[in-house]
């Protein structure tokens, strides 16, 4: 499945670092791209969209799942 986040609290490179880092743990997770300018995380994943949004939240910022 891929996913599309919209995360309007990552406001630089620390934070596009920090949720890279959270994205690594998560063992299904294929595929990812944090794009900073757009505010967005991609993922192509065989976990559920909540696994990610949880693993996002955990390191404190807001993950909004955007529907495509
Ligand atoms: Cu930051």
């Amino acid at each position: 499945m891929k996913y599309r986040f919209k995360v309007d609290d990552m406001s630089c490179n620390h934070c596009k670092m920090t949720i890279e880092k959270a994205l690594q743990e998560l063992e299904d997770i294929e595929l990812y791209n944090v794009d900073l300018e757009k505010k967005e995380v991609s993922v192509e994943s065989d976990g559920d969209a909540q696994e990610i949004i949880d693993k996002i939240r955990e390191r404190g910022y807001s993950p909004e799942l955007i529907q495509s």
